[in-house]
């Protein structure tokens, strides 16, 4: 079987969440740590966005497109079920987390937080406007994980593995370290996914 390689710089949640899936199902693949925007990227993604996926003659970009691919390409243990009902909760969890969670943590407090005028520093009144909204989507996803212990359905599916990232992002900043410390039901459920090799193996390398 051709080789897999997934594409994008290793601390981007989202290709993290790819390769966990690939270490979940032991799927072997290469990583081509490319930065969004650099050729190989812009090769496959129309928005220059990582990941992207090549294999063979198939090429792919967005992560779920990605995810979705390699759970059926490739034997193993599943991750995005095959039944109607199944596949439509992971599938309704990843687009919430997308579109909400990486939203309001990623885009309106790790960005502006990290990415600033060093004149005027960081816009504390847009990170302040997110806090009130993460803490709506740590409510709405610890409420979810209460039920059985993951996002979608009983078992851990991609979903889980889409969501992780960016909670533990969230933890390594002050605000977010409070917020998620009024939600131990799903600090317990990081912890728990943390401690997974298919986590620990995909950490990036520290920046320099
Ligand atoms: N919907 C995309 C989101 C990917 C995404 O936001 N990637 C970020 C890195 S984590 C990126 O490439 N950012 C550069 C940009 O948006 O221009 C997916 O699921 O793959």
């Amino acid at each position: 079987m051709a080789e897999l390689e997934i594409i994008g710089v290793p601390f981007s949640n989202y290709v993290r969440s790819v390769r966990m899936l690939c270490e979940e199902k032991g799927v072997s693949y290469t990583l081509d740590p490319a930065r969004p925007h650099t050729p190989d990227v812009t090769a496959i993604h129309p928005a220059g966005q990582v990941p992207c996926m090549r294999h063979g003659d198939v090429r792919l970009f967005e992560s779920q497109a990605i995810a979705t691919y390699i759970d059926k390409a490739f034997p193993g243990p599943r991750f995005i079920p095959d039944d109607a009902l199944g596949a439509a909760r992971v599938v309704q969890w990843l687009s919430y987390t997308n579109v909400k969670v990486d939203r309001w943590i990623m885009r309106e407090l790790v960005v502006p937080s990290v990415f600033f005028d060093k004149a005027k520093g960081p816009d504390t009144a847009r990170i302040a406007a997110a806090v009130p909204e993460i803490e709506k989507c740590l409510k709405v996803l610890e409420t979810a994980v209460g039920r059985t212990g993951h996002l979608a359905g009983t078992t851990l599916t991609f979903a889980d593995m889409n969501v992780l990232p960016m909670l533990v992002t969230l933890a390594l900043y002050p605000q977010g370290k409070e917020l998620m410390g009024g939600h131990p039901g799903l600090a317990a459920y990081v912890e728990k996914l943390t401690a997974r090799p298919s986590f620990t193996g995909t950490a990036p390398p520290p920046r320099g």
